[in-house]
């Protein structure tokens, strides 16, 4: 959506002015590109002023600083630095409708913290399918993480609460906790998160210390409704984005941000073990624009 953004700059600058026409062209693919209303006068004022004070005049110019305007909404500063580290274990819970990538990222960062030395353990949260578990056990295997499982069908929220009892008797730093893709109109499905939240806090005294919302970088619009949902149903502290090695830019990110100002901890570009990055607002910017 930003590349058809940026092609319009680009014949709108190639006619050589900057009139209110162009101001209003922009505001209007801003506003369709999920940018909510006072976000998109902000980065309009910005050009301006940028038009104004510093004689911007070519479509790179204008480009560059719209990128900027995007990039600064991203600022999380130390937020997403990563994440809190409490009393052993961590306990980081993955959400997400289904298909997003939850386990796959479960199984890159394992692979990520076992690689630093840490003690990783494996919940497989998802009992809807034996599959889901035996995808999630593999991931154990080839990262060397602990694994707690259960037969398919059985409480999710149980083997959440088994998997932190032996990551505590077994000395584990982290607990990664896969959970079946629900879709966030499901009203049941999203009271059994608040279920297995609620059970962490049995388990160790508090809560999940991350719940990290998976959303699928080719998402449109929907993000912010899944957001919502998911933030209601399981107080979503992170966000992780999947598939951005894909051909959509994930620019409704830019709206999730706005609206919820949930820190994006992590970023998956694509399905092998190393394709996990931390979120950066800059590279995330430039993307948008390739
Ligand atoms: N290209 C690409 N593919 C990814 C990425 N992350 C996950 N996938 C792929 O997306 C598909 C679904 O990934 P899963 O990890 O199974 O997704 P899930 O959210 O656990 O799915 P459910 O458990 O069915 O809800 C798999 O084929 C993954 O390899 C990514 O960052 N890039
Ligand atoms: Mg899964």
């Amino acid at each position: 959506m930003f590349k058809k953004l940026m092609e319009r700059v680009d014949r709108m600058l190639g006619r050589g002015v900057i009139d209110e026409g162009l101001y209003e062209e922009l505001e209007e693919a801003l506003l369709q590109a999920d940018t909510n209303v006072q976000t998109t006068q902000e980065i309009l004022e910005e050009l301006r002023q940028a038009v104004r004070t510093e004689k911007v005049t070519t479509p790179e110019g204008i480009k560059a600083r719209l990128q900027e305007a995007i990039r600064s909404r991203f600022d999380q500063r130390a937020e997403s630095a990563l994440f809190r580290h409490m009393v052993s274990p961590t306990v980081y819970l993955f959400v997400g409708v289904n298909g997003v990538g939850k386990t796959t990222t479960i199984g890159k960062l394992a692979k990520r913290l076992t690689g630093q030395g840490r003690k990783v353990l494996l919940a497989a949260g998802d009992t809807f399918r034996a599959a889901a578990i035996e995808q999630l056990g593999l991931w154990a295997e080839r990262s060397g993480a602990e694994f707690v499982g259960a037969q398919p069908g059985s409480d999710p929220a149980s083997v959440l609460f088994d998997a932190i009892t032996a990551a505590k008797a077994r000395g584990c730093d982290y607990v990664l906790a896969d959970t079946a893709g629900r879709q966030h109109t499901k009203g049941n499905l999203m009271a059994e998160l608040q279920k297995v939240s609620r059970v962490a806090e049995k388990a160790h005294g508090r809560g999940p210390d991350e719940v990290l919302l998976v959303l699928d970088a080719n998402t449109g619009q929907n993000a912010i409704r899944q957001a919502e949902e998911f933030t209601q149903a399981a107080g979503v502290t992170g966000l992780v984005l999947t598939k951005l090695d894909g051909t959509a830019r994930g620019g409704a990110l830019i709206g999730v941000w706005e609206r919820f100002r949930i820190p994006v901890k992590l970023v998956g570009v694509g399905e092998r073990a190393e394709d996990l990055r931390d979120f950066d607002a800059e590279e995330f910017a430039a993307g948008l624009f390739d």
